[in-house]
């Protein structure tokens, strides 16, 4: 794999970013991570960001292996060990446990926001399709994560929520501050949740956690745990309910589908015109993406993948349809949802189409949409089971038809970047779309390595056709199911520590730079998060669509112009982005004009391949560029429900 880009041509040499400040602190922050040593670094000793020994000292530190008698929190996190939890990302609080997990060798990251861990947590999981957790103190720590943990839970991620509590003697009094009731809050966002009351279930209710985070339809586990939980004591494993084994705890076996309704769904293809997969996050987290390529090759079905993740279905296959998803699914005649337990109604599909629907469970079938066929199974089965009892099927016109939608996608593309780039009062949002794509698939790099995610809103419109997915989890996108606005740089944190050290489905790009594109109302939210990816030198290039407003002005506008409303929308202008992260120990680059994107685009990618090191593009463009009237393309209209006229 190839992931150095050549750096002969670039404009900036490493020497003479060095000169500059950003440079200067980058250089000694990369000394003391043990990765360049730069003599120019020591001119601006005094101002430079820096890592403490302490903390060095502590990545390298070695794990222990502990053993009874133990601690509550020691028995909990061993059973993370046990389980193969890949990753934590917290702030400080729930110490036992958190301290336990990291002594016992589980990798910790530790940032600024438990809702951007709970993020970061969730992005690891989106592109790995391994286990993480997160985690806050009681209180404060856990309520700032319900919007990750709702981001989650739309997203159908297998995330663990770990938040201490205060001691059960002291419930229902006011006695200890920070006491908090949480698991109703998190009530209708988890799958499964518990505060452990009962000490010696701690390794009990472990299992438990793990027997949902690991079967049937995915989604957030909330345990809390108060004082005299984590801090019990136990002698030997006989003070412990139920400490047996993972395989005496939960069964590896999965649910197949029974052959009528298989018959059925065969059936009902056979006679489609149009059929259609959509591919959803259970095909992933199910293992199950092999198996959908055989059948949508054997029966010659398109497949659209729809989710919180992309790359289940690689867009460069023939059969693949998600890059023209509103156009193909106009067509549809009959759509098979597979592992697709999220619906929303953004697919667009006609009143008559008939649905199958394969889910593990069942009861989510039939819901939002009504189904002719109902599979309940393991996606992995299903698929198996459906490839080999479906005969070979064709549907030539059909496919030349989606081939012709994408390109219909590729063209506007084109025509986009064509119109953003004759205007020279910014970086309009088709430049940054275009040309990261150019530079990410059709340049220098091997067009499957980069991870990359698109948040924010309006940038989101231009940018995330643009993005390709050649392997699971290659894009991410963290507003899928619950448009979280500020979720994307503390996304990046746990998807970059995923494709670092290459966990799961990113092992094969172990240590590739990683792309994040928001906006500057998202990075307002989480960007102090750049901190944490400079820390942890996790190389990610964040790309801020900077047009000094929330998009929504736009949206609004005809409704507010000139009104006491029209100013909620609106930030100061010119906002240096930038230097935020340059004062946080990242490179930043502030892009004025379409000429600059590319080159400051090349600087930041060999900064990340030769110092690992984070970047932030403070690109400006203007609120105008989304005013359709104004700046052809702009923005879709949107029906004028929240206006005022
Ligand atoms: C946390 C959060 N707050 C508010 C909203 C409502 N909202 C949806 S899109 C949007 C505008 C976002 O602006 P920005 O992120 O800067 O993206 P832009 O459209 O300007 O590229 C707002 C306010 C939201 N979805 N999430
Ligand atoms: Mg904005």
């Amino acid at each position: 794999m190839e992931n150095k880009i050549d750096s002969k041509d670039d404009a900036l040499t490493r020497r003479d970013f060095i000169k500059t400040t950003a440079g200067a602190a980058l250089a000694t922050t990369a000394v003391t991570m043990g990765h360049v040593g730069h003599p120019e670094a020591a001119e601006d000793e005094k101002a430079s960001i820096r890592l403490s020994k302490e903390f060095t000292n502590s990545l390298s530190a070695s794990s222990l292996k502990i053993d009874f008698p133990m601690m509550g929190a020691d028995v909990f996190a061993k059973a993370c060990v046990e389980e193969g939890l890949a990753a934590l990302f917290a702030c400080p609080g729930n110490y036992p446990i958190i301290h336990s997990m990291a002594n016992q060798g589980i990798r910790v990251f530790s940032g600024r926001h438990e809702g951007h861990m709970a993020h970061a947590a969730d992005g690891f999981i989106r592109v790995s399709g391994e286990l993480a957790a997160c985690s806050g103190t009681e209180g404060p720590g856990f309520t700032n994560m319900i919007t990750g943990i709702a981001t989650a839970s739309k997203a159908r991620t297998p995330l663990l929520i770990l938040a201490s509590n205060k001691s059960i003697l002291h419930e229902d009094t006011d006695i200890e501050d920070q006491h908090l009731y949480q698991q109703p809050i998190t009530e209708g966002l988890k799958k499964w949740g518990k505060r452990i009351i009962t000490p010696s279930r701690v390794y009990e209710y472990a299992c438990d956690a793990f027997r949902q985070l690991k079967t049937g339809i995915p989604g957030p586990v909330h345990l809390d745990f108060p004082s005299e939980v984590a801090t019990a004591k136990f002698k030997d494993s006989g003070e412990l309910v139920m400490y047996v084994d993972k395989s005496k705890y939960r069964t590896e076996s999965k649910s197949s589908p029974n052959t009528a309704s298989i018959r059925a769904a065969i059936d009902l293809l056979k006679k489609a015109e149009k059929p259609l997969i959509i591919a959803g996050a259970g095909v992933f987290y199910h293992k199950a993406i092999e198996a959908l390529k055989r059948f949508a090759e054997k029966t010659q079905i398109p497949v659209m993948e729809v989710g919180p993740m992309r790359g289940i279905f690689s867009d460069g296959h023939p059969l693949s349809a998600t890059l023209a998803p509103l156009l193909t699914a106009r067509k549809a005649d009959v759509v098979m949802l597979v592992g697709r337990y999220f619906v929303g109604k953004e697919l667009g599909f006609r009143p008559e189409v008939k649905y199958i629907r394969v889910e593990p469970n069942d009861e989510n079938i039939g819901r939002v949409m009504p189904v002719e066929v109902g599979i309940v199974s393991d996606e992995k089965a299903a698929l198996e089971t459906l490839y080999d009892e479906a005969p070979k099927m064709k549907h030539e016109t059909w496919v030349s038809e989606v081939a012709a939608n994408r390109k219909i996608m590729e063209n506007r593309e084109i025509e986009w970047y064509r119109m953003g780039r004759g205007y020279t009062d910014g970086v309009h949002p088709a430049v940054i779309a275009k040309e990261l794509a150019d530079f990410l698939y059709r340049g220098k790099i091997s067009k499957e390595q980069t991870v990359v995610g698109v948040g924010g809103y309006g940038i989101q419109y231009f940018v995330n056709f643009s993005l390709r997915a050649y392997h699971p989890g290659q894009v991410f996108r963290p507003t899928y199911g619950f448009g979280t606005m500020g979720a994307d740089v503390g996304m990046s944190v746990g998807v970059a520590a995923a494709v670092k050290f290459g966990y799961g489905y990113q092992a094969s790009f172990k240590g590739s730079p990683v792309v994040c594109v928001t906006s500057d109302a998202g990075f307002g939210i989480d960007g102090m998060e750049m901190e944490t990816l400079a820390k942890y030198s996790l190389p990610v290039i964040v790309i801020v669509y900077n047009n000094d407003c929330w998009g929504t002005w736009a949206d609004f506008r005809t409704f507010i112009k000139g009104r006491p409303s029209e100013q909620i929308h609106l930030f100061q202008e010119k906002l240096r982005y930038d230097k935020m992260g340059e004062g946080l120990g990242a490179h930043g680059e502030y892009v004025t004009g379409p000429e600059d994107f590319l080159p400051a685009l090349e600087r930041c990618y060999r900064i990340a391949v030769n110092e690992s090191l984070p970047s932030v593009i403070n690109c400006q463009g203007k609120k105008e560029f989304y005013l359709k009237e104004q700046y052809p393309p702009g923005l879709p209209a949107i029906p004028a429900s929240g206006g005022t006229d």
